[in-house]
């Protein structure tokens, strides 16, 4: 903002005492439009009729996780992280959606046409389907979050898509699983499904038989168009709330068995410890403030809202708080966007910075009352002492602290 913008203050927000404080220097007037001639629209080409493509000035893209090169030396290890920090409302854009692919080369190019889904082992009817089958099914369209067991913050971390972009959020059309197991005749004693994919390292997990007929999706549809390659096309698994592995890409087969399978992918889920269900399937409940986050800069005190995004395995976000002072007091926050069940909400809370450093943090409570915890909180439930060394075993959800410095400066603090 140049100074001449922000020492005029007869901008059109003058007197907007909802945002009291907004005025004071924060925003530029309009003065700072500039003239029409500037305003040069790209041409309109054949290409960008067919096919839109975002403003030149939108950059956020992207990254591989820090610690590593993605793909790997060995082309292996795929993780590329969610810009989440430039995220607005809750769905993630499909070409910004995380992606994690293990131990697999590359992306599978599946022709839908040839594409087919079975489903067998422990069931009366062995079935094979075509895409166009299972579009002839009834279809359900729901708004579902995946995220990496990965997904931790690290005290190294400088922006929140290292510290949390292995989540993203996305509406996903298909049918639901426990049509397909009822066309199928599910036989008794049957208690776990193993969904495989088409590629070679086949992804495959394996999935309570109640979950599967539950409220598991087989998709193929992404926020309004066909899943793209990196998300699994033409077909995916989408297990919601369970941890990012068990949902499928590529899927080309369901089998029904009466126990648990080890997998390639599988990296013990299994786990004699009591305390395994922190190990397991179901993400707890998590938030984390995307602005202001690591990285960012605030232009000086006075009006913010700080935002965010909340999600739990355990069903829908019933309430998010907000600390200022890290932690002392907490204030409930608003939701932006609908609280989907195992879907990323968009809070926000109104907040007026008073130039001092402080550190803000966010926790969530889900549906079943579960509260995100802090990591000394983890600590203590798993009997370790708190460094930064601790690592939450298991889905890491605990709570992400930023500290604004005096500046407007916003470092990850890590606690
Ligand atoms: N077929 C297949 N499915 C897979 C994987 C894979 O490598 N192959 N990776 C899994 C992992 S570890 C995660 S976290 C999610 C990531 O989904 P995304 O890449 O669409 O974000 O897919 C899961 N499904
Ligand atoms: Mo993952």
């Amino acid at each position: 903002m140049d100074k001449t913008m922000k020492s005029n203050r007869r901008g059109f927000l003058k007197g907007g005492a909802a945002v009291a404080g907004l005025a004071a220097g924060a925003v530029q007037s309009a003065k700072g439009i500039p003239p029409e001639a500037e305003l040069k629209v790209k041409g309109t080409t054949p290409e960008l009729i067919a096919y839109g493509e975002r403003s030149p000035f939108v950059t956020s893209v992207r990254k591989p996780v820090a610690e590593r090169d993605s793909p790997d030396m060995f082309g292996l290890m795929f993780h590329v992280l969610t810009p989440l920090q430039d995220s607005v409302g809750s769905i993630t854009p499909s070409s910004l959606h995380y992606v994690a692919t293990h131990r697999g080369s590359f992306i599978p190019q599946i022709d839908p046409k040839e594409h087919r889904l079975m489903i067998h082992g422990m069931v009366d009817r062995p079935l094979i389907f075509t895409m166009d089958d299972l579009k002839r099914l009834p279809t359900v369209t729901r708004v579902h979050f995946i995220e990496c067991i990965g997904n931790r913050a690290k005290p190294s971390h400088k922006n929140v898509q290292e510290t949390h972009g292995m989540t993203s959020n996305s509406e996903w059309t298909g049918v639901l699983l426990s049509t397909l197991l009822k066309e199928c005749g599910v036989q008794s004693g049957a208690s776990w499904i193993v969904g495989e994919g088409a590629e070679e390292i086949k992804g495959a997990s394996s999935v309570p038989l109640g979950k599967a007929q539950d409220d598991c999706l087989v998709a193929w549809g992404m926020n309004g168009e066909p899943i793209r390659p990196q998300q699994g096309f033409p077909l995916r698994l989408i297990v919601p709330g369970f941890e990012g592995i068990f949902q499928t890409k590529y899927v080309r087969r369901i089998k029904v068995v009466d126990r648990y399978y080890m997998t390639y992918n599988d990296y013990g889920h299994i786990n004699p410890d009591p305390k395994a269900t922190a190990l397991g399937n179901q993400i707890g409940p998590k938030s984390v403030i995307t602005y202001p986050s690591a990285g960012q800069q605030l232009n000086g005190p006075g009006f913010y809202e700080i935002s965010g995004l909340a999600w739990s395995g355990g069903g829908a976000v019933r309430t998010v708080e907000v600390s200022t002072d890290k932690g002392q007091t907490w204030k409930k926050a608003d939701f932006r966007t609908p609280a989907f069940k195992m879907a990323h909400v968009r809070f926000g809370l109104g907040w007026k910075w008073d130039g001092k450093e402080c550190v803000i943090l966010s926790r969530c409570t889900d549906d079943l009352g579960t509260v995100q915890p802090s990591r000394a909180e983890a600590a203590k439930y798993f009997n370790k002492p708190l460094t930064d060394d601790f690592r939450v075993p298991g889905a890491d959800n605990t709570i992400q602290h930023w500290r604004i410095a005096s500046d407007g400066s916003v470092h990850n603090e890590f606690v």
